[in-house]
């Protein structure tokens, strides 16, 4: 068994239905079981701000998916869900961004684990401080936590807890 965290993010309306969706579809799927979720947090957009706020979550799950079939189940997941790659860190139906895969760093094609950006974003951390705060993020040695610790307290008010259920 492999355990991964994944990064759930839309900010297309019905955004609460979208996660839904997908964690419906992830829970289909017998080679995966989700462990842990988080609560939902609406978050301002990151990168390219001229878009809608995000409602943002993370999960942790026990699979025994490779991670680069974790991949593409995590993007037939998007299609289903009828997302459409256009803008690069714009708007989208649901987006679903593999953080870890067990303790490994390692690149194939375009999969990066750990997912090179998840420590510098508040919308990853806070959510994912929920339910594993003293994780040791890969390559980067350091805990979730103390990666939270860091981010400026501005990016940190971004980031409104909404739902502890969805
Ligand atoms: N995802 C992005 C770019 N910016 N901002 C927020 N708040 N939440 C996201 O999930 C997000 C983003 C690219 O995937
Ligand atoms: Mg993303
Ligand atoms: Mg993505």
């Amino acid at each position: 068994m492999n355990q991964a965290f994944i990064a759930l993010g839309t900010n297309i309306e019905p955004r609460k239905e979208h996660l839904r969706q997908a964690l419906e579809i992830l829970e289909a799927n017998e080679a995966v079981r989700i462990q842990k979720r988080s609560s939902v947090y609406e978050t301002a957009p990151v990168g390219y701000q001229d878009q809608s706020d995000f409602l943002n979550m993370v999960l942790e799950i026990q699979t025994s998916l490779s991670a680069m079939d974790l991949l593409f189940f995590c993007q037939q997941i998007e299609k289903e869900l009828g997302r459409k790659r256009d803008i690069r860190f714009g708007p989208r139906t649901i987006d679903l961004d593999i953080l870890t895969f067990n303790h490994e760093n390692s690149t194939v094609e375009r999969l990066i684990i750990p997912h090179p950006r998840m420590h510098e974003r508040a919308f990853v951390l806070i959510p994912l401080a929920e339910i594993a705060p003293g994780f040791i993020i890969p390559v980067r040695e350091k805990s979730v936590e103390a990666y939270l610790k860091e981010l400026p307290e501005s990016d940190k008010a971004d980031v409104r807890l909404l739902e502890t259920e969805i």
